[in-house]
């Protein structure tokens, strides 16, 4: 028995080194939207991160507005911020800005997407579509996958128990 455990694991590192590799993006008006991920979350977890770069390619200002998905409840826009050595995050009514040219960074300690209300645990390779929407872009469909962080990660070592942030 113990001799087929071994080869299974090495494939499934394999799998995961090339599924860090792997980019997809997408692009909606003048917005591109690079690499949505998200972190898997332990059982019985309500919450989850999810996490991209938005490209404002366009002459105007656009906004990340909202967003809906199957997998939750509720998604949400948030943002990350450190006051007094407490770490506090809260949703951005008005949702995310990104001028002309500029580049935001969604990702673990900053901006990020939040899935409030998960309809059950987000599970390592999986793959969580989301519909998000732009004031000026319109909206688009992307997909979350889970565990696979691209490689210029923030935070992307932090250990999974350290939650959806
Ligand atoms: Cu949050």
């Amino acid at each position: 028995m113990k001799r087929t455990v071994l080869p299974l694991l090495a494939g499934l590192l394999v799998a995961g080194a090339a599924m860090a590799a792997m980019a997809h993006d997408y692009t909606v008006g003048s917005i591109r939207i690079g690499h949505p991920w998200s972190r898997p979350t332990p059982a019985g977890a309500v919450a989850g991160g999810g996490f991209l770069t938005l490209t404002n390619t366009g002459k105007v200002p656009d906004r990340l507005l909202s967003g809906t998905t199957p997998a939750a409840d509720r998604l949400e826009i948030h943002e990350m911020s450190v006051t007094d050595g407490i770490m506090r995050m809260r949703a951005l009514p008005d949702g995310l800005a990104i001028a002309p040219g500029q580049t935001v960074k969604l990702a673990p300690g900053g901006y990020h997407i939040m899935l409030i209300g998960l309809t059950k645990p987000l599970a390592l390779g999986e793959h969580v579509p989301a519909r998000l929407k732009f004031e000026k872009a319109g909206e688009v469909e992307v997909s979350f996958i889970v565990g696979s962080p691209p490689a210029d990660a923030t935070g992307a070592g932090t250990p999974a128990g350290m939650g959806p942030h």
